[in-house]
């Protein structure tokens, strides 16, 4: 969610004992859009409104009606939130405590084989903490690596415990359906928490409108509100760094002190008893929230990638795997800071504390404003299937995360086992060849007689080997690469796998770049300051002696420098006009954006001028294109 829309809402909760985020007649939270300048602010401050923030190009206020209309008079665009927040009714088509309970225990009891169900711990209300086990054999503790999926430490985000509700009957309905689910389930331990704040949750379902609530419903001795944000109660730097509040009447209300939540607590004390023999068993985790469409990884605390906790392998493996799912269900990927700070996340604990490899998706919707807690759950089933192919990816990894930057034989030993070295890059020419040496070598156990293959080539290309099967004694062979005169340019993540006699698997990764006619590339690498507002900035580059069409798979490596990428669209325009949409206000709040886009280029005549128009559409960011490159072949 949108952290600060959350404040702002806090803001009319304190004015009500009980916490509940509804309007008081006589003053009301409004949003202000598109304040450009500071002298409209200063209109607003005149108006006798009282300023809470100003965010984005929106000024969150405080005042009367009145102030309002008198605002609304002078033109300002004024959105009365208190009155959004309190219009918008329950949809009953979002599973309430009972209905997950009640679901939970169906599906336990439909797939006996596949599902156990245990109750965690207890929330301040008393509410039991579901949890479901899905795996083959699954009385039995085996030894297969493990995952954690945890939905709704915040209250209102309802779509998340549908999300692993969902995922729950993916894995077991298609148990035996699916040779993908169907390998999962044998080869994993899935653990899902599908509703780990049931007291939040039944307070903003209980009336007849939403109560937009966040976090749990704990009570002091006193019984005074020590209502807390879960997802700022977790030990790991626990109110470290400005990235949680001290003041109980906050909506990031870290608690008295950590794992002060019941509910956190009992997530944690589960967590805690999957350390086997001193080793934890759960590899991976993904905790689910809504909204903004994004991947987050750790640390959420720091800016800094690789800190104190984190290597550089460690950010990368978390970076590869959050990508990877993020190309997949077309969320943003990003590192959780990149967010805003955040101090005492479940995330921060679960790496920081735990080594588990942590994620956290923000489901839809992608924009932000008071009604995106809420949508119709009419979009259900969309926005969990959406995620069906990157949870599925994400659970290929758990055997060993370091996988995906190619770092499993330093990471993930096996009894028998060596690693393969290949050079991290090799580049060809269109229609050429290369060769680089490719070794295997004995790390532990036995030595094996390894059998290679290679996957991720371009089209049209073909690898051959010196020798197809090597032995583990470090001894150096040939891998040759060659491309046609019709192979995409590009660059390309070429995976050799080796299969030891002894059934140890283990890969390299080599960057292929492939390069083609330089006529048919170009780079603007001229800063271009994109305007904060609503006039566009356009770069060009100029294709010249080409010819042709563009490939099918022609790409656009673009980097900006953006201080709010959820406002930027970033257009491709051929030299015939037609428009290619890089971005469309993705990512939120997320800074910067570094990337290589996939376009379908192939009904476009390659030469001529092409242009990349950036617009940030809303006042209150602005930033630069840093450099732009386009390869049509
Ligand atoms: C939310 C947003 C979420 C939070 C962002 C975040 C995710 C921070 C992961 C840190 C780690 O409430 O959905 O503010 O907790
Ligand atoms: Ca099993
Ligand atoms: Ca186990
Ligand atoms: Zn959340």
């Amino acid at each position: 969610m949108r952290l600060l829309l959350a404040l702002a809402l806090a803001v009319v909760a304190v004015a009500t004992p009980a916490g509940v985020a509804t309007a008081q007649p006589e003053h009301r939270s409004y949003a202000i859009r598109n304040v450009k300048t500071l002298e409209q602010d200063e209109a607003v401050r005149k108006a006798g409104m009282e300023v809470d923030y100003f965010e984005h190009g929106i000024l969150y206020v405080k005042g009367k009606p009145e102030q309002a209309s008198a605002l609304r008079k002078q033109g300002f665009k004024v959105d009365d939130l208190s009155l959004t927040v309190a219009a918008t009714p329950v949809d009953p088509g979002y599973t309430d405590f009972a209905e997950m309970a009640a679901e939970v225990n169906r599906i336990a009891g439909a797939f006996p084989a596949l599902v156990s169900k245990s109750v965690i711990g207890q929330s301040f209300e008393g509410r039991d903490l579901h949890m479901l086990k899905i795996s083959d054999n699954v009385g039995t503790d085996e030894d297969e690596p493990e995952m954690l999926f945890t939905a709704n430490q915040h209250a209102r985000e309802h779509l998340t415990v549908e999300m692993a509700l969902a995922l729950a009957n993916l894995l077991t309905t298609q148990y035996g359906v699916d040779p993908k689910i169907t390998e999962i389930v044998n080869t994993r331990e899935i653990w899902i928490i599908p509703m780990v704040n049931p007291d939040g949750v039944t307070h903003d379902l209980g009336g007849a409108n939403y109560q937009h609530w966040r976090k749990n419903r704990q009570r002091d001795a006193a019984s005074n509100p020590l209502f807390t944000d879960l997802n700022r109660n977790w030990a790991y730097k626990w109110g470290c760094c400005g990235g949680s509040s001290g003041s109980k009447s906050s909506d990031t209300y870290r608690g008295p002190s950590a794992f002060s939540a019941p509910e956190a607590k009992a997530v944690k004390d589960f967590v805690l008893t999957r350390r086997v023999g001193g080793v934890q068993q759960i590899k991976l985790a993904l905790d689910i929230h809504t909204f903004s469409e994004l991947v987050l990884w750790p640390f959420g605390y720091t800016t800094s990638t690789v800190v104190s906790g984190m290597t550089a392998d460690q950010y990368n493996v978390h970076k590869a795997i959050g990508t990877e799912m993020a190309l997949s269900n077309g969320y943003w990927p990003a590192q959780a800071s990149g967010l805003y700070i955040t101090d005492g996340s479940i995330d921060d604990w679960l790496w920081g504390d735990q080594k588990i490899f942590s994620f956290t998706f923000e489901m839809f919707p992608k924009e932000s404003n008071p009604l995106e807690f809420y949508p119709p759950a009419s979009v259900i089933p969309v926005e969990t299937s959406r995620n069906r192919d990157a949870l599925v990816r994400f659970a290929t990894w758990a055997d060993c995360p370091y996988r995906s930057i190619g770092k499993e034989a330093a990471n993930c030993p096996a009894a028998n086992d060596y690693s393969l070295t290949a050079p991290a890059t090799a580049t060809v020419a269109q229609g050429g060849n290369t060769s680089f040496s490719l070794s295997a070598a004995k790390t532990a156990g036995a030595d094996q007689l390894v059998s290679l293959s290679a996957t991720g080539m371009p089209a049209g290309a073909t690898v051959g080997f010196s020798s197809f099967s090597v032995p583990t004694d470090g001894s150096a062979h040939t891998v040759t690469i060659n491309t046609t005169a019709a192979t995409t340019q590009g660059t390309y993540t070429v995976v050799i796998t080796g299969v030891g006699s002894a059934g140890t698997v283990r890969t390299t990764r080599v960057t292929l770049t492939v390069t083609g006619k330089p006529e048919c590339t170009a780079t603007n690498g001229t800063d271009l300051s994109i305007p904060d507002g609503t006039s566009k900035a356009t770069s060009t580059v100029t294709i010249a002696s080409c010819g042709g069409n563009g490939h099918t798979t022609a790409t656009v490596q673009l980097k900006v420098v953006h201080s709010y990428i959820g406002d930027l669209r970033v257009n491709l325009i051929s030299p015939s006009g037609t428009t290619f949409a890089l971005h469309d206000r993705n990512g939120g709040p997320v800074n910067n954006i570094d990337r290589l886009y996939t376009l379908d280029l192939s009904g476009e005549a390659a030469d001529g001028v092409w242009k990349l128009d950036l617009l940030d559409g809303v006042s209150g960011d602005s930033g630069k294109l840093d450099t732009w490159t386009l390869t049509l072949r």
